[in-house]
């Protein structure tokens, strides 16, 4: 396997969405939402699918390392094309993680992607550990802030973003309007591919955390550096390490996303076509 980083990896975006536009036929898309653990299911009442490829098919991609994750991109055309306020959207039904070791490049190479092929929004959306018992799986919460504790970035040089209002307050509002319920809450982005002991969900909680995951934070930065507006949307799919007294697996979060799927499908079938 292959760990170096490209030279460019700008470049590299911009020769995948040469790439997808040829494949997809769509010269510009408008939104990229990036799926994570059980937000699969939900996508697929979103729109009309005009195109679907393998996220090996573009440069710069690897396959996908995760079950439930499918590494595919889907193109979409959401919202009624006659009104004129029909969207090109860019799904990645799958998302390379910190933990495969690809480096931080590779990580946030969908994303850049999306921003050279036209889209000037992204919705990140994740399965996640939650810290409130209020919380229980399958509930969607909306992402205030993050905390980063990859100790990473994805730039690379004295490029120095301001990230003060990384989560869109604009769109966290619009949410808010097809939804009133729906709560906010600061990620913290540990490394993974562990889960949290007990102490550690302690730490997260005393740092001003209330989700935990191993995805979105570096992919928000990115975005964020591209210029693109960032929505992030955690299903909350299990309470975090030691809150509940049961161990954590896999299938648990599988399972609250299919359980979840069909409030995801029409939160995200809401949501999108006003942005
Ligand atoms: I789904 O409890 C999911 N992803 N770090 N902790 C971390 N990642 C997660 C969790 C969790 N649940």
């Amino acid at each position: 396997m292959n760990h170096e980083q490209p030279s460019d990896p700008y470049a590299l975006a911009q020769e995948a969405a040469g790439v997808l536009a040829d494949r997809t036929g769509v010269e510009r898309h408008d939104l990229a939402l990036v799926l994570g653990s059980g937000w699969l299911p939900a996508v697929d009442a979103l729109g009309e699918v005009t195109a679907e490829i393998a996220t090996t098919d573009l440069p710069g991609f690897t396959a996908a390392a995760v079950a439930g994750h499918s590494g595919r991109i889907r193109s979409l055309r959401v919202g009624d094309p006659s009104t004129g306020q029909s969207k090109h959207v860019l799904a990645f039904l799958s998302r390379t993680h910190y933990y495969e070791g690809r480096g931080v490049a590779a990580v946030v190479h969908g994303v850049r992607t999306a921003a050279a092929a036209g889209c000037s929004t992204v919705v990140l959306t994740n399965g996640c550990g939650g810290l409130k018992e209020g919380w229980t799986p399958g509930t969607p919460v909306l992402i205030s802030d993050h905390i980063n504790l990859t100790g990473r970035s994805p730039i690379v040089g004295p490029t120095f973003v301001d990230l003060t209002d990384l989560y869109s307050g604009r769109l966290r509002a619009l949410c808010r309007e097809v939804d009133p319920t729906l709560d906010e809450g600061v990620y913290v982005q540990f490394p993974g591919p562990h889960y949290e002991t007990p102490a550690e969900i302690g730490m997260a909680r005393a740092i001003g955390g209330h989700l935990v995951g191993m995805s979105t934070t570096l992919e928000a930065i990115a975005a964020r550096e591209a210029g693109m507006e960032v929505l992030g949307i955690s299903l909350v799919t299990n309470l975090a390490a030691g809150i509940s007294g049961e161990p954590l697996n896999h299938e648990e979060v599988l399972d609250a996303g299919r359980a979840a799927a069909s409030r995801m499908g029409e939160l995200l079938g809401r949501i999108v076509p006003r942005i």
